[in-house]
C-alpha cells in the first residue's frame, strides 16, 4: 500500500511564484488550525460528531485551488479545506455545525452534510457513493452547454466498492463527461483496511476498466497535487472527458473522534505522521525562504483570531426555533401551478399516445429538459413511448443509458443542481430498486435539506394484468407514497395522464409518475391533441351516487367502472384519486359524509399500501358519519405470480364486487 509514497516529502515548485506558494500553505494551515479548535469544542461537548481530515489537507486545498470558483465541488466529510478554500465565512459554517439558522440546513443536517449553489459546492449524503453519480449530472449539464467546465467529485476508498462508484464511471466514460473523480485513498474505510475493501493494487488502475485515463498522486504533497491537477483541469475543459485521481494520504485519527484508531498498527501511524502535508510544505517553505519565522507566526495568528472571532458569531447566535410550519413548507419546493387549457380539437388516443405526446410536447416547451433511459433513443423504449424523438429533439437530449437505475437517477438530480429538467424511464417500474437509494435519501430529501430543488420525473411503466410475473407486474407506489418530499401521480386515462405528465415535468419537486401497462393499448379517450396541464391533489368524481363511495387509481378505476356497469343497482360515488401524493383528502371527506360507507380498492397487496393510510385517514376525520366500517379490498400477500390463473386469483379485482355488495348490505 505504500510503495508508490516516498518516504519523505520532495517539493518540486516548478514555475509556482512564492504567492501561489504561500497561498497553499495558507489554503492548508486554516482548516488544520479550525480542526484543532474543533477538537476541543468536541471535547467540551460543544459540537457533535466530528470526522478529521487531519493529514489529508493537500487534496482539498490542491484541487480546489486548481479549479476555478464556478466549477462544481462535490467533497466528502473529511473535506473541509474544500469549504475554507472556497471562502465560506467560517461562522456560517459553525453555524451549520452547531445546527443553527445561519449555517447551510437550518438545522436539519448535521457537518457537511450540505451543499451551497453560492459557493457551487455540493456536499454528500451519508451514503456515500451517490454523489458520484449526482457528479456526471453536473458535467452533462456543462457538457450540453458547453462551458467547458470541470465538476471534481471525492470518495474515499471505501466508498469505492459501492455501485454507485462503477456506474458513475462507466457513465462518465460512455458519454465522456468533464468529471474529475478523486479517490482519497487513506488506509481505512471506518477500521477496513484497504486489503479487505479491494484486491487490485492501484484504484487508479480501474480507471482502465472503464476506458479512463488514471493517475497516481501523492495526496500529501500539495505541490503536486495542486499542479498535476490544475494540469488536468485545463485539459478536461478543452477536451470533456472523465478522469481518476487516485491521491495516497492515511487518515490521522480515527474514522469520527469518538471511535479512536486501536486498530491502527502504531510503526503505519508513525511512518504518515513523518508525512504531514502541512509540516513538511512548511520546512520546505521555510528552508526556501519563502516563509520566515515572524510571517510563520503572524499566519497563525491571523488565522488563530479569525477562528475565535467567527466562533464567537456563532455562539452568540440563538439556537433555532422549531416551528412545523416552517418545517412541512420546506420538504417540498413552492410551485405556483399554472393551468393551460387545451384549446384544440380532441382526437381518440390510447393512454400510450397520450403519454408519448404529452413527453414530446414538454420537451418542446422546456428546451433545458433531458430524457434519459435505458433503450428509449433509437429503440423508442421497450414500450414505444419515445419513439421518434431522436429524430425531433437529438441524441444530447434522448439519452440512452447503461444499465445503471442509480447513477441515472443521480445525474437526474445533478441536472437538476446545473439548472436543467430530467425524466428519467424506467423501462419497469419494478428496476426502481436498482435505483432506490437516490430516489429516497437524495432526491426526495433535497430540497428539505438544503433547498435544493431535484427537478427530476420518474416514468414508472407499473402494474399487473399482463402474465408477466413477480419483476415485471409490480406496482410499487406505497414505497414512495410513505416517503417525504416525493410527489406521487398514477392516471387512469390518457386525458388525465397527458395533463398531469406536463406539470410533473414543470413540477420542480421530484415526481414518480406511475404509467400502467395494462392500460397502455386497452384504454382509449378523446384527448386534447395541443399541451394543456391539469393540477395535482384533485381526484375525479367519476360517478355519482349516494349509497357507497368507491375510491380508488389507476387499474382499480377500471375494475370499480366494469363493476359498476355490471349492478346498474348500486349508486356509488366512484372517486379516481389521480395523484397519491398529494391526496385529495376533501374529496373523499365530502363523499364519505354523504354515503357514509367506504371502499377503497388497491392493486397492491395490502400491508402498507396507501388504502390502509386511507382508512385511518377517513376513520380520523369522518368517524361520525360512517354506517359501516371502511373496507379495503387489495391483492393478496403474495409476490405477483406469473402465469394466468395465479395472476388472477392474487389480484384485487376478482374480490372487489363480493366486498362492495357486502358492504351495501352491512
Ligand atoms: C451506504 C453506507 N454504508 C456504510 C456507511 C457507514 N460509513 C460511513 S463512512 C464509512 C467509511 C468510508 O470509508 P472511505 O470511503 O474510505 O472514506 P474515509 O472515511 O476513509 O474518508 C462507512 C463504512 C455509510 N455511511 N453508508
Ligand atoms: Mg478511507
Amino acid at each position: 500500500m505504500l510503495t508508490s509514497i516516498r518516504s519523505t516529502i520532495t517539493f518540486d515548485k516548478k514555475n509556482l511564484d512564492d504567492k501561489t506558494l504561500l497561498n497553499l500553505y495558507k489554503n492548508m494551515l486554516r482548516p488544520r488550525l479550525i480542526e484543532e479548535k474543533m477538537l476541543i469544542l468536541l471535547r467540551q461537548g460543544k459540537i457533535s460528531k466530528w470526522f478529521s481530515g487531519i493529514g489529508q489537507e493537500a487534496i482539498s486545498v490542491g484541487v480546489t485551488m486548481a479549479l476555478n470558483k464556478e466549477e462544481y465541488m462535490l467533497p466528502m466529510h473529511r473535506n473541509l479545506g474544500i469549504f475554507t478554500t472556497r471562502e465560506i465565512p467560517l461562522h456560517r459554517l459553525f453555524s451549520q455545525w452547531q445546527g443553527k439558522a445561519n449555517g447551510f440546513t437550518k438545522g436539519r443536517d448535521r457537518s457537511f452534510h450540505f451543499g451551497t449553489q453560492e459557493y457551487n459546492i455540493v456536499g454528500m449524503i451519508s451514503h456515500l457513493g451517490p454523489q458520484l453519480g449526482v457528479a456526471d449530472g453536473i458535467a452533462l449539464a456543462s457538457l450540453l452547454k458547453n462551458k467547458q467546465q470541470v465538476t471534481a467529485v471525492f470518495t474515499g476508498e471505501g466508498g469505492t466498492s459501492e455501485g454507485d462508484f462503477h456506474e458513475a464511471l462507466n457513465v462518465a466514460s460512455v458519454w465522456q463527461l468533464p468529471v474529475l473523480f478523486c479517490v482519497e485513498n487513506n488506509g481505512y474505510g471506518l477500521s477496513t483496511p484497504t486489503n479487505e475493501q479491494y484486491r487490485c493494487k492501484d484504484i487508479a488502475d480501474r480507471g482502465k476498466g472503464y476506458g479512463m485515463e488514471s493517475f497516481v498522486v501523492d495526496g500529501n504533497n500539495i505541490v503536486e497535487v495542486y499542479t498535476k491537477i490544475k494540469k488536468l483541469a485545463q485539459s478536461i475543459r478543452k477536451r470533456p472527458r472523465p478522469i481518476l485521481v487516485e491521491f495516497k494520504t492515511f487518515r490521522m485519527r480515527g474514522h469520527e473522534e469518538a471511535s479512536g484508531t486501536k486498530y491502527v498498527p502504531k510503526e503505519l501511524m508513525q511512518s504518515w505522521a513523518k508525512k504531514d502535508p502541512v509540516e513538511n510544505f512548511q520546512a520546505y517553505l521555510k528552508n526556501e525562504k519563502i516563509l520566515t519565522e515572524k510571517q510563520e507566526v503572524a499566519i497563525k495568528e491571523a488565522i488563530i483570531h479569525e477562528i475565535n472571532e467567527n466562533l464567537q458569531i456563532a455562539f452568540d447566535e440563538k439556537p433555532i426555533e422549531s416551528n412545523v410550519t416552517t418545517e412541512l413548507n420546506d420538504v417540498y419546493k413552492p410551485f405556483e401551478y399554472k393551468e393551460v387549457s387545451p384549446k384544440s380539437k380532441t382526437e381518440e388516443l390510447r393512454l400510450i399516445d397520450a403519454i408519448s405526446l404529452g413527453l414530446k410536447q414538454s420537451m418542446q416547451q422546456h428546451k433545458d429538459l433531458v430524457i434519459m433511459g435505458q433503450d428509449i433513443a433509437e429503440y423508442g423504449g421497450v414500450f414505444k413511448i419515445t419513439d421518434g424523438f431522436v429524430k425531433a429533439f437529438g441524441k444530447e437530449r434522448v439519452r440512452n443509458t447503461p444499465i445503471c437505475e442509480s447513477a441515472i437517477v443521480e445525474a437526474g438530480m445533478g441536472l437538476s443542481i446545473a439548472g436543467m429538467k430530467a425524466v428519467v424511464e424506467m423501462q419497469f417500474a419494478d428496476f426502481v430498486t436498482s435505483g432506490f437509494n437516490p430516489v429516497v435519501n437524495y432526491l426526495a430529501k433535497s430540497h428539505y435539506r438544503w433547498n435544493q430543488q431535484a427537478d427530476v420525473v420518474l416514468r414508472m411503466p407499473c402494474g399487473g394484468g399482463v402474465a408477466a410475473g413477480p419483476f415485471h407486474s409490480q406496482t410499487n407506489e406505497a414505497w414512495f407514497t410513505k416517503t417525504p418530499g416525493l410527489k406521487v401521480v398514477y392516471p387512469a386515462f390518457p386525458y388525465d395522464a397527458k395533463g398531469l405528465l406536463a406539470t410533473a415535468i414543470n413540477d420542480p419537486n421530484p415526481v414518480l409518475f406511475f404509467e400502467h401497462k395494462a392500460l397502455y393499448r386497452s384504454i382509449r379517450q378523446d384527448v386534447p391533441t395541443d399541451y394543456y396541464t391539469l393540477p395535482f391533489g384533485k381526484a375525479s368524481l367519476l360517478k355519482e351516487g349516494n349509497d357507497v363511495t368507491i375510491v380508488t387509481y389507476g387499474a382499480g378505476v377500471h375494475w370499480a367502472l366494469e363493476t359498476l356497469d355490471n349492478n346498474s343497482d348500486i349508486n356509488a360515488d366512484l372517486i379516481d384519486l389521480r395523484t397519491l401524493q398529494p391526496l385529495d383528502t376533501e374529496a373523499i371527506y365530502k363523499s364519505v359524509r354523504k354515503t357514509g360507507k367506504t371502499i377503497i380498492l388497491q392493486e397492491d397487496s395490502m400491508f402498507g399500501g396507501i388504502a390502509s393510510d386511507i382508512s385511518a385517514l377517513i376513520m380520523e376525520h369522518c368517524f361520525e358519519s360512517l354506517d359501516a366500517p371502511v373496507k379495503r379490498v387489495a391483492s393478496l400477500e403474495t409476490p405477483i405470480p406469473f402465469i394466468n390463473q395465479l395472476e388472477e386469483q392474487y389480484m384485487a379485482k376478482g374480490r372487489f364486487e363480493e366486498a362492495l355488495k357486502a358492504l351495501l348490505a352491512y
